[in-house]
């Protein structure tokens, strides 16, 4: 049996499956290297049997050598971020306890002692993918598991989210179809490969698709603009505030740098927008300077993407659009219960995109579905004349910055960590860049300095713990948190205090 993907991979042998970021990479080179890839991850044995390999690489050719590598050895990929200091290295290999982790040699340093102190090997790009010896490879069923990546949950630390490559077959599938892929399409990448956005809408759907991918290693507004203005590109996907820089880049630019910018985007057929709310000024802005009306789109790490505005058709500003070809989704009340049409609800979803489980976390697991397989989502919407539009969470603990989901009470926990921290509570604030921006109120225990320098120390702890999107921007000391009658810290009260006053402490 053999994946879709790695079909068409070899369909395409000889054409460009990626520019990483200029050379070109041959659909044919990503099969083979990531055949010597397997054959070494697998060391004698046929098959890894679903062990997990961590991925620490750059995105680019390695990384999807590592990831093919990886499934055509039997195993499922870790992708972890690059932006990780230790600790959260650590939890992510405690919690995954992959066999080995893959890593770039300028990353290796990162994570070299966590995984040492594991006994996991650190086995090293491109070395792994050299000529070499390579074995009859048994491609893995589809109802394996293919990808584990980590979300913040309202409880606990991070959770492992499995996709097989069913999965991931049926959500390609979907986009492919209502996005217009062909094998024509060539996509910019300048997303993290440690989500779906950019794994599953960005680079699987171009390999799907026998399509090409350029790839940056990460985002910068001034090289995005000059790939667009040199051409050749058909698609780009991004999250909003990724929108806004490339929008503030191009109002500071002068005029020749502007024209031929707008005349590069516009040369592109679809431009798509997703994982936070799409601001309306940022939709009409960039459809003033490019020409294109952004498509936006809703999904979850959990179910890929759930709701589109079309390819063709209306594309109506603050909404998502409406269920993806293969995706059922329905707004249901607190009971359960589907709501009237125009009445606001929970998303729930079902398809063959769905998740498989939380990695070793049964409990969890059962309780985001209901009986006969829906996803409750925890985001809260209405239908207004067909068109979906997201109204926000269930929960205040969960916030969104610049696209990376945070828990709240996940940074809490490390801000308790500090000797003078009797409470806090971090909450997220509207904000025009990040659509949400991480804050900090904290009690401090009797006798401890209020003058003194707490906002840093927090904000230096909270670094070192943690991935830089989850360390709050602002830091401020209350006298006592906000409370309602039943003692539940009352967290809009406190976020209004970080609208009202956007001073931080020194
Ligand atoms: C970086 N910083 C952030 C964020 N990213 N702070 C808050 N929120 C963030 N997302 C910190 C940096 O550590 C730095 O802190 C300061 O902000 C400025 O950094 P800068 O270099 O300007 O940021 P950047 O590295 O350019 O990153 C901004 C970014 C990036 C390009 C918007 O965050 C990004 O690529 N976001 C997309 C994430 C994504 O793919 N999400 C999809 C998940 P300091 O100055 O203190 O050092 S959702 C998903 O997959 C579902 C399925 C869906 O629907 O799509
Ligand atoms: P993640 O769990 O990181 O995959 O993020 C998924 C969450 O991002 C969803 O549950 C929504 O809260 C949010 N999200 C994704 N797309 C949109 C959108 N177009 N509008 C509003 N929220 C979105």
């Amino acid at each position: 049996m053999s994946l879709p993907l790695f079909e068409t991979a070899r369909a395409h042998r000889e054409r460009t499956a990626l520019a990483d970021p200029d050379d070109p990479v041959a659909f044919g080179d990503l099969l083979d290297r990531s055949a010597a890839g397997a054959t070494r991850l697998l060391a004698g044995r046929d098959d890894l049997e679903g062990a997990r390999v961590a991925i620490l690489v750059t995105p680019g050719r390695a990384w999807v050598e590592a990831v093919w590598a990886v499934w055509r050895a039997g195993g499922v990929a870790v992708p972890l971020a690059q932006a990780h200091p230790e600790p959260e290295l650590a939890y992510a290999l405690d919690d995954a306890e992959p066999e080995a982790v893959v890593a770039d040699p300028e990353l290796v340093d990162r994570i070299a002692g966590v995984a040492r102190s594991r006994r996991i090997p650190v086995l090293q790009t491109p070395a792994l993918f050299r000529d070499g010896p390579s074995g009859a490879l048994t491609e893995p069923d589809p109802g394996r598991a293919a990808l584990m990546l980590s979300t913040s949950g309202t409880t606990g630390r991070p959770k492992g989210v499995v996709l097989t490559h069913a999965n991931l077959e049926a959500q390609t599938t979907s986009l492919r179809s209502a996005w217009g892929w062909s094998e024509e399409d060539r996509i910019l990448l300048t997303l993290p490969l440690h989500h779906v956005h950019g794994i599953v809408n960005v680079l699987l759907c171009a390999l799907r698709s026998g399509a090409r991918c350029d790839v940056l290693p990460g985002f910068g507004a001034e090289a995005v603009w000059d790939r667009f203005a040199r051409g050749g590109l058909t698609l780009y996907m991004a999250v909003p505030t990724v929108y806004r820089r490339l929008i503030q880049a191009w109002e500071v630019a002068d005029d020749p740098t502007r024209a031929r910018w707008s005349q590069g985007a516009a040369t592109l057929r679809l431009m798509v927008s997703g994982s936070a709310a799409l601001p309306v000024p940022t939709l009409e802005r960039w459809e003033e300077i490019t020409g294109h009306r952004l498509l936006e789109r809703y999904g979850m790490t959990e179910i890929g993407m759930a709701l589109s505005n079309p390819l063709d058709g209306e594309r109506r500003a603050g909404h998502v659009g409406r269920p993806l070809p293969g995706v059922e989704a329905r707004l249901v009340d607190e009971d359960g219960r589907t709501v009237p049409t125009g009445e606001a609800g929970t998303i729930q979803v079902r398809g063959p995109g769905v998740f498989q489980e939380y990695w070793r976390r049964p409990e969890a697991t059962r309780e985001a579905f209901t009986d006969d397989g829906w996803f409750h989502t925890g985001d809260r919407a209405v239908v207004q004349s067909g068109a979906w539009r997201i109204l926000g969470r269930e929960s205040v603990d969960i916030l969104k910055s610049g696209g990376e989901k945070i828990s709240a009470l996940e940074v809490e926990d490390v801000l308790r960590g500090d000797a003078e921290v009797e409470d806090c509570a971090v909450v997220g604030v509207p904000d025009p860049e990040w659509g949400e921006r991480v804050c900090a109120a904290v009690v401090l225990r009797a006798g401890s300095d209020p003058d003194g320098e707490v906002a840093p120390r927090l904000r230096a702890r909270a670094r070192s713990h943690l991935a830089p999107w989850k360390v709050p921007k602002e830091v401020r000391v209350l006298e006592e948190l906000p409370r309602n009658a039943m003692g539940k810290v009352q967290k809009p009260r406190i976020a209004r205090i970080f609208q009202d006053d956007p001073e931080t402490l020194p």
